[in-house]
């Protein structure tokens, strides 16, 4: 078997000090973390189009990097040697998932039964891969967005045969989704949005997308899908505005069309940033709905306005990510690094360094979000924070058992309201950097 990445051997925790570029630094995947493998606490995935398939083209110029593997692209050959590819790299990793789209694993087709033909032929090939390697499969999606076909959209499209082939394409990638065992099947909807309202029907389109979505449950389950369905909320790029703006409203939509029990949230830690929120923010919102499903690990540029897709070396960020996490009882999906090198980093080299990178940013912030929970100080001010809701009134407040009435009384009694104590930012903020350095 031809080996590809033949200069990099297994990549193996090493420490802190080590300074082989091919080592771990702080990902020890057997390590203990609050009682758990540092590794069953961090599902990774390898997302199958950035990493097998993105090779530096951008708006101003051609590939930088060879992804070729040896093969013609556009070809059967390439597709298998992808997967090669893709096995041997996440065998040298230690990644135990991947994520793809249809359209990633197969050089797309004019007739779409030839399509469909080829992801037949190359998902027996990748079951053989993951039946020997033991690397299984975290969720699959339908790229409804790069054909020419759905430029007005997919789900949200005008025209009616459009429409059919969305659904054609949602069909087959939960076929080959289910085929593969994935726990989870995506939509973002990068062309579900609009660009003016002049020549837009909000609600029709809407009410299409839920259509889709609802024949896409129906279809899954009767197919024996037992995972979870996922929204990936972005709220622009490449539309102007995308109705999956950012998880309120992605829940929202559920919620509306009955859709909300089968479907969770993957929430992109770009996309968060481009909504305007923080990526621990789109964490929480799902968190306390119940909905939090599954991370695309990745960062944006405080300084661009676009899905940079850069992978993850912020700590801090990383951290208050996996403080949500854990508190929400972890990711019934997993960590998929929806990331590309940059357009410089372009050799083989480079695609170890930016998983190694992302892996040990993952890892430090699981150590310290440990360390922020371990510690309790934040856990007991936001306690103390509503303790008054304690009070006799503050129990009666959140039972449900009182009236305007009532509590105008109390106010009434009390003449004035003394204020409710300190947030206690800088105080918290201490904590946090106390805890890290
Ligand atoms: C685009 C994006 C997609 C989804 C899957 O911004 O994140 O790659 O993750 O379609
Ligand atoms: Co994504």
């Amino acid at each position: 078997m031809k080996e590809y990445f033949e200069n990099i051997k297994k990549v193996e925790y090493e420490g802190r000090e080590s300074k082989n570029p091919f080592s771990f630094k702080f990902y020890n995947p057997e390590q203990i973390i609050l009682g758990k493998k540092m590794k069953e606490h961090l599902p990774f995935a390898m997302a199958w189009w950035h990493n097998l398939g993105a090779a530096g083209t951008d708006m101003f110029g051609r590939d930088t990097a060879d992804k070729s593997f040896g093969e013609k692209i556009g070809t059967m050959e390439h597709a298998k040697a992808k997967v090669d590819a893709g096995f041997e790299f996440m065998q040298k990793l230690g990644i135990e998932y991947f994520c793809f789209h249809d359209v990633d694993l197969v050089p797309e087709a004019d007739d779409i039964n030839e399509t469909n033909r080829r992801l037949d032929e190359i998902s027996d090939y990748i079951l053989e891969k993951m039946k020997l390697t033991g690397i299984k499969c975290l969720w699959g999606t339908a790229n409804m967005f790069s054909n020419p076909r759905y430029m007005n959209g997919a789900g949200s499209t005008n025209s009616a045969d459009v429409f059919c082939f969305a659904a054609a394409q949602v069909k087959k990638a939960l076929d080959i989704t289910v085929k593969l065992g994935g726990k989870g099947y995506v939509f973002w909807g990068g062309r579900e949005g609009y660009e003016t309202l002049l020549n837009t029907d909000i609600g029709f389109e809407q009410n299409n997308i839920a259509r889709l979505m609802k024949m896409a449950v129906e279809y899954g389950r009767k197919i024996g899908f037992k995972g979870d369905f996922y929204i990936e909320p972005k709220p622009k790029e490449p539309m102007k505005h995308q109705y999956d703006f950012d998880a309120s409203t992605a829940i929202g939509f559920l919620r509306q069309y009955g859709l909300d029990k089968d479907f969770k949230m993957n929430i992109e830690a770009n996309h968060a940033t481009l909504a305007g929120h923080t990526f621990e923010h789109e964490l929480r919102i799902s968190a306390v709905n119940g909905m939090l499903g599954s991370i695309d690990a990745n960062q944006g540029d405080y300084l661009l306005g676009w899905d940079t897709d850069q992978f993850p070396s912020d700590v801090y960020s990383a951290t208050m990510c996996m403080y949500e996490v854990i508190k929400a009882g972890g990711l019934t999906g997993g960590f998929n690094f929806d990331a590309k090198n940059r357009r410089a980093s372009n050799t083989y080299e480079d695609m170890f360094h930016g998983f190694i990178l992302g892996m040990d940013t993952f890892a430090l912030g699981l150590i310290n979000a440990a360390k922020i929970i371990e510690d309790g100080r934040i856990d007991e001010f936001v306690g103390k924070k509503y303790s008054s809701f304690n009070s006799e009134i503050g129990k009666k407040i959140l039972s449900g058992n009182t009236t305007l009435e009532e509590l105008s009384d109390h106010a009434c009694a009390l003449k004035s309201a003394e204020l409710p104590g300190s947030g206690g930012q800088e105080y918290l903020e201490g904590i946090i950097n106390s805890l890290f350095f």
